[in-house]
């Protein structure tokens, strides 16, 4: 016998909007910030976990299904075994090795891309069509990875890249000039890691581009203290990991805010690592790092050409130069 009694002549249900599903894979302490960003801000009907380890992936299915009384309706699933991820629109990858005392950066990758090669095709197996989005670190390279080992298009396999790394630099700014971080346009790109590079010249706030406002209102600025700023947000990730041992809620919402930009189609441009071959002057090679993209249902949409000085420009190809290198010892 049905719960409620139903309602008489209603019409048949009318075609609702779309189901759609979102994948986590690796329900770590990254994993589930993102995933519970997502649940808070009613991104998805359906949210799959996915992890290596059964009991706390259980546990942890449990414990945000316990939450259903205070969040928007969303069925939430969990398996060790990637056919719950059937059908998903997003698939975001947060699983990791950690490095072992005194192990190299290098066998670290290579643990990391052997763990990518038992997640990825599964995944794109379950979901010919879904959109891959990269969190594990070394993201640039692992994207790439992810990309090859997919099969999927270009325009559907992003890494988060340097979206994180661009909402630090915008409230280190904002909290310099004493405004609001939303209204501080700033892009960090290329490398999410030490080579990343700095759009000072772009930098705007209230559409006010900055370097131009203080030279014309002969205000000094010094290169060091740009540079200090653009050192603290390259730093920001380990001083939070020697403080509380990992990162979580800042990556947490900066991953949702991408899937939102993709699954609603806000068409938002996003400094986020994608194939990057053919722009602003980046060859010699397939190499995933993060520009200004413009991101929507269909993925990657287009990359923004933003004037670069000659410098920055410059820092760029060193920064795809340094992915490269690390990608070419992996030898795939
Ligand atoms: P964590 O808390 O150790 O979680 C990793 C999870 O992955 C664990 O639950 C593991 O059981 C699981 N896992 C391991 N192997 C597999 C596998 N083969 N299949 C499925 N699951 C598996 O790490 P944390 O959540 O802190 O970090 C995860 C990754 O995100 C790391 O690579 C970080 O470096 C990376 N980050 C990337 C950021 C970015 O801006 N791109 C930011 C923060 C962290």
């Amino acid at each position: 016998q049905a719960f409620f009694k139903p309602i008489r002549d209603t019409a048949p249900p009318s075609p609702t909007k779309r189901h759609t599903k979102i994948s986590v894979i690796g329900v770590g302490n990254v994993g589930m910030a993102i995933a519970q960003t997502i649940l808070t801000q009613d991104l998805t009907d359906e949210l799959a976990l996915v992890d290596a380890k059964p009991d706390k992936l259980h546990g942890e299915m449990l414990d945000l299904q316990h939450a259903a009384a205070f969040l928007p309706r969303t069925k939430i699933v969990a398996s060790v075994d990637y056919s719950v991820t059937v059908g998903s629109d997003l698939c975001i990858v947060t699983a990791g090795a950690r490095q072992n005392p005194g192990e190299s950066r290098l066998n670290l990758l290579q643990r990391n891309v052997a763990l990518l090669s038992n997640i990825i095709p599964p995944l794109a197996k379950y979901s010919p069509d879904t959109i891959l989005l990269i969190v594990s670190n070394p993201v640039d390279v692992l994207t790439y990875v992810s990309w090859k080992l997919s099969g999927l298009p270009s325009n559907r396999v992003i890494g988060s890249g340097t979206n994180l790394d661009s909402s630090r630099f915008r409230f280190l700014i904002a909290d310099h000039l004493d405004v609001n971080a939303q209204d501080v346009q700033a892009y960090i790109v290329g490398e999410h890691g030490d080579s990343s590079v700095a759009l000072w010249s772009s930098i705007s706030i209230g559409g006010v581009p900055v370097l131009s406002f203080l030279k014309n209102q002969q205000i000094a600025y010094e290169k060091e203290t740009l540079e200090k700023i653009h050192k603290a947000v390259i730093e920001s990730a380990y001083e939070v990991i020697s403080l509380k041992g990992y990162t979580s809620w800042a990556i947490g919402y900066s991953v949702a805010n991408l899937a939102r930009s993709l699954l609603r189609d806000q068409r938002k441009i996003h400094p986020v690592s994608v194939l990057a071959k053919g722009f602003y002057g980046i060859d010699g090679g397939d190499v995933f790092l993060s520009l200004p993209t413009q991101l929507g249902r269909g993925g990657v949409l287009g990359v923004t050409n933003i004037h670069l000085t000659d410098e920055e420009e410059q820092r760029l190809r060193m920064s795809a130069k340094t992915i490269l290198e690390v990608q070419s010892q992996l030898g795939l």
